[in-house]
């Protein structure tokens, strides 16, 4: 099958039918074609937008090892970039952590997404894989029968049914197999009242680690892409569009909040992407429901803070094609029954680290908070009633913990081991 054709026949059929062509979906393609299961992935996009959608650039340890094992992680070691070290710019004061020495002594790689979901692409045609591009999924229908069928849409609006066996829906957070779930699904969701300005600065990386500056006017980040591509966030007020800035204000802001004069210059350069990230966390309480699996950012989101969800998807997608090829090719269903608590020990732990992390980054009275930070006045005794306590006091409190955590980190040892292993880990 060519990479233009569409889902516009009446209908067609596959044994399982994967939703959307990111990490999750073309390393479950992969993994399914070379053990011979007959599969086809739908992807809305073109085949340009989905080589090019820059997004993560962090892959863990475990993500390398899952790619190795399958032989799709040429790409990554050819061109990939190993990674241990991340520095912390305070208004206390600077410190580097060397992470890959600590903890389990495991390294990131530096890897776009976008190249490694061309490298999975170009692995799945190369093996006969099936995919259709510009075709969207509308709705899965029939998820509780043996046959579930998925309603596609293509470029031209012409409508099509794939009918399968089981549905992987690894289209993202809004796509159709969320969209398919039952009305009484339990999902979880925080919004952490965080917003991000994601930039994509045409410039080679300023320092040799990644850089997180906690400051008064906000967060700012700085991680290595390419030796010619930096990702830069700033935190900003929620609600903020994302060319609400201007290239002269971007650049004032990354170098206040990560201190150029102190640290030396930043490379700016041209700003090749910008988008706002509004930080959420969103699990659903399972990723089965009957013939729709669910992986990826589908089954669960994790706010980017801690450079997870790209991750999350390898992880799903491998552990996804083993319980489906034990249950196609052996009768074998304990995997699939499985599959939803095996994830979500890996999903809550994975939110369980973002939260920290965006508890570290972030003060309360950041941009857009329209709090006040100030301590109780009044008699040191008895609760603290009356009119000095409330939203500053709690602001304050929750101000003071958040240093005493840069503190811990900055100092013991064992802090640090946690948060290395937390933080390369999946
Ligand atoms: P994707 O990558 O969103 O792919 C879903 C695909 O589904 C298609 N689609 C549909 N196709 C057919 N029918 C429909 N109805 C469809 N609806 C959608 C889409 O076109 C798309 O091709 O989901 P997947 O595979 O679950 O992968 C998840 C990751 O993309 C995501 O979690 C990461 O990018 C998150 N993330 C990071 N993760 C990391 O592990 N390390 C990082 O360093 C990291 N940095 C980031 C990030 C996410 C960011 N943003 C933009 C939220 C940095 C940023 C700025």
């Amino acid at each position: 099958m060519t990479e233009r054709q569409t889902g516009r026949t009446a209908q067609q059929t596959a044994d399982v039918v994967i939703l959307g062509a990111g990490p999750a979906g073309l390393t479950l393609g992969n993994l399914l074609r070379a053990a011979g299961i007959d599969c086809v992935v739908l992807e809305r996009a073109d085949p340009e937008h989905v080589r090019t959608r820059a997004r993560a650039g962090f892959l863990a340890a475990n993500t390398v090892r899952v790619l190795d094992r399958h032989g799709l992680a040429d790409g990554l070691h050819r061109h990939g970039k190993p990674h241990g070290t991340c520095e912390f710019r305070t208004e206390d004061g600077s410190f580097r952590l060397d992470y890959g020495a600590l903890g389990r002594r495991e390294l990131h790689t530096v890897y776009p997404q976008q190249d490694l979901v061309t490298d999975l692409l170009t692995h799945y045609l190369a093996a006969g894989g099936r995919i259709a591009f510009e075709t969207e999924a509308q709705a899965v229908e029939g998820i509780d029968g043996p046959a579930p069928t998925v309603t596609v849409r293509d470029a031209e609006g012409r409508p099509g049914h794939w009918r399968a066996r089981y549905v992987a829906g690894c289209d993202g957070r809004h796509g159709a197999a969320r969209r398919s779930l039952p009305p009484d699904t339990r999902r979880y969701h925080r919004d952490h009242g965080v917003s991000w300005l994601a930039l994509l600065a045409e410039a080679p990386p300023s320092m040799d680690a990644v850089g997180y500056a906690m400051h008064p006017d906000g967060f700012a980040g700085h991680m290595a892409r390419t030796a010619d591509v930096t990702r830069y966030y700033l935190q900003c007020a929620p609600g903020t569009p994302a060319d609400a800035w201007s290239e002269e204000r971007i650049r004032t802001a990354l170098d206040r909040r990560l201190r150029a004069d102190e640290h030396g210059p930043l490379h700016h350069g041209r700003i090749l992407h910008r988008s706002v990230v509004h930080l959420e966390s969103d699990v659903l309480d399972r990723l089965r429901y009957g013939s729709l699996l669910l992986a990826g950012d589908a089954a669960s989101l994790p706010a980017p803070a801690a450079a997870k969800g790209a991750n999350l998807a390898v992880l799903e997608a491998e552990l996804l094609a083993e319980a489906l090829i034990d249950e196609l090719q052996r009768g074998d269903a304990r995997a699939l029954d499985g599959y939803s608590a095996r994830c979500l020990t890996h999903i809550w732990r994975a939110q369980e680290f973002a939260h920290w992390m965006i508890q570290l980054l972030h003060s309360p009275v950041g941009p857009g908070s329209g709090a006040a930070v100030g301590p109780v006045v009044g008699p040191a005794v008895g609760p603290a009633v009356g009119a000095q306590a409330g939203p500053a006091e709690e602001s304050f409190f929750h101000e003071a913990m958040r240093r005493s955590r840069v503190e811990s980190l900055r100092t013991s040892r064992t802090h640090q081991d946690w948060f290395a292993e937390n933080y390369v880990g999946i």
